[in-house]
């Protein structure tokens, strides 16, 4: 008998394509949304980031040059992006509110470095309906 009901089961979890219990915490957990971003003097491209309110955004960040830094401005978010090659600075920012958030170098790059900046825009998440 037991082994017949764990046959079932496995049946049962082999015709679909996603787990229930992955099912039920899709539908509470946050969207999600990764970016890659690329710096070079003297600028990041993108350098505008859609997104909505409450999403868990992580952005990627390499450099094609020299060492920079990422800073949201109005966040704690401030991480230095490595030389070209070595490697990707990863940060995680989820917007409160809808908006424009700012971002920037933060890290002297060079005589252009104050105008390597970009920016987040955050609109509200379309209501889920109930
Ligand atoms: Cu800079």
């Amino acid at each position: 008998m037991r082994t017949l009901l764990l046959a079932s089961g496995a049946l049962l979890l082999g015709s679909m394509s996603v787990a229930p219990w992955a099912v039920s915490r899709a539908q509470d957990a946050p969207l999600v949304q990764t970016v890659d971003v690329a710096a070079e003097r003297f600028s990041f491209t993108p350098s505008e980031i859609k997104t909505t309110v409450g999403t868990v955004l992580t952005i990627r960040l390499t450099s094609d040059d020299t060492a920079h830094g990422f800073r949201i401005v109005g966040s704690d978010v401030n991480i230095e992006i490595p030389k070209r090659s070595r490697g990707t600075a990863t940060v995680t920012f989820t917007p409160e509110k809808a908006g424009r958030y700012t971002f920037e170098c933060s890290k002297l790059c060079g005589a252009g470095h104050s105008f390597m900046r970009g920016v987040i825009i955050a609109t509200e998440a379309p209501k889920d309906e109930e």
